[in-house]
């Protein structure tokens, strides 16, 4: 996967070039970061790539001329020809809070695709002309501002990279990762088997690998209950996951003396 990331702040991604999975897959050709900045398209002598917004206002926006020109020198960058010689254009996707929600499905779609080109906003963000003719997707991450776009796009590329095949081991592969059955995660242990005067549950230690599994999903059931009910109603569970989360409620519900 190419992906083409106009910012002002190119360094900011050698995070990405020099640590961990990342790095890795970068090492491997799984996925190749190029960065376009629109102050190299500036045209004045002091190289200006803010500008005041009509209307007033404390902040700043992005300064569309320099912007429009690196976004299309990106385009043009990442732009290849597949095996039957079509050529492939570069989805261009902006990351701000006025984005669709992002989820790990999402993701998974975004990570099949041969290119694409990540605009990083920065002040008050950019003109909403050059959204509506240069931006193809609006991507969000959550909630929240923050001070640019590229924390946004490294979040990111991280979470596509490790499902680029091969980007990790198969000691932990990431279809067994948390929301990828669109549950969370079962709570995990370490040594030492008692910590906090709380032991390790006794099946973890049982060598019982069905056993395992059925604890397992039943703990992520109950916990996907507990903290995020939200994502229950989204799925269709199975006569087993039924069974194992009305289990789970009604354990729960006797060490909490609820009911009759
Ligand atoms: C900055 C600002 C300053 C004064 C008054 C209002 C303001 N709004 C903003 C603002 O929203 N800036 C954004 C910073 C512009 C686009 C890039 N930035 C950004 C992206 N912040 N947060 C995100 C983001 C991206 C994806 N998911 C969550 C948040």
């Amino acid at each position: 996967m190419r992906i083409g990331i106009v910012t002002l702040f190119p360094e900011i991604f050698n995070v990405l070039t020099e640590y961990g999975i990342s790095s890795k897959a970068m090492q491997k050709s799984l996925i190749s970061l190029e960065c376009w900045n629109p102050r190299s398209y500036a045209v004045d002598a002091r190289r200006t790539v803010d500008d005041k917004p009509f209307g007033g206002g404390p902040g700043m926006l992005m300064k569309t001329e320099p912007l429009v020109t690196a976004i299309q020198a990106a385009k043009a960058g990442v732009r290849q020809e597949s095996q039957d010689g079509a050529m492939q254009e570069a989805k261009v996707v902006y990351l701000s809070p006025q984005g669709k929600p992002l989820n790990q499905i999402d993701v998974v779609e975004l990570s099949k695709r041969p290119n694409m080109v990540l605009v990083c906003g920065r002040y008050q963000g950019i003109d909403t002309r050059v959204i509506d003719s240069e931006i193809d997707e609006e991507w969000s991450l959550g909630d929240f501002v923050i001070s640019g776009g590229e924390l946004a796009a490294m979040t990111l590329i991280d979470a596509m990279i490790r499902l680029q095949p091969g980007a990790l081991g198969n000691e932990n592969s990431s279809q067994e990762d948390s929301f990828m059955t669109g549950l969370l995660h079962s709570p995990e242990y370490t040594r030492p088997q008692e910590f906090a005067g709380k032991k390790v549950p006794s099946v973890l230690l049982s060598g019982d690998h069905e056993a395992i599994r059925v604890w397992r999903l039943k703990q992520s059931l109950g916990s996907t209950w507990l903290k995020r009910p939200d994502l229950l109603e989204l799925l269709n569970l199975d006569g087993e996951q039924k069974e194992l989360l009305k289990q789970f409620i009604n354990e729960y519900d006797a060490r909490n003396q609820i009911g009759p």
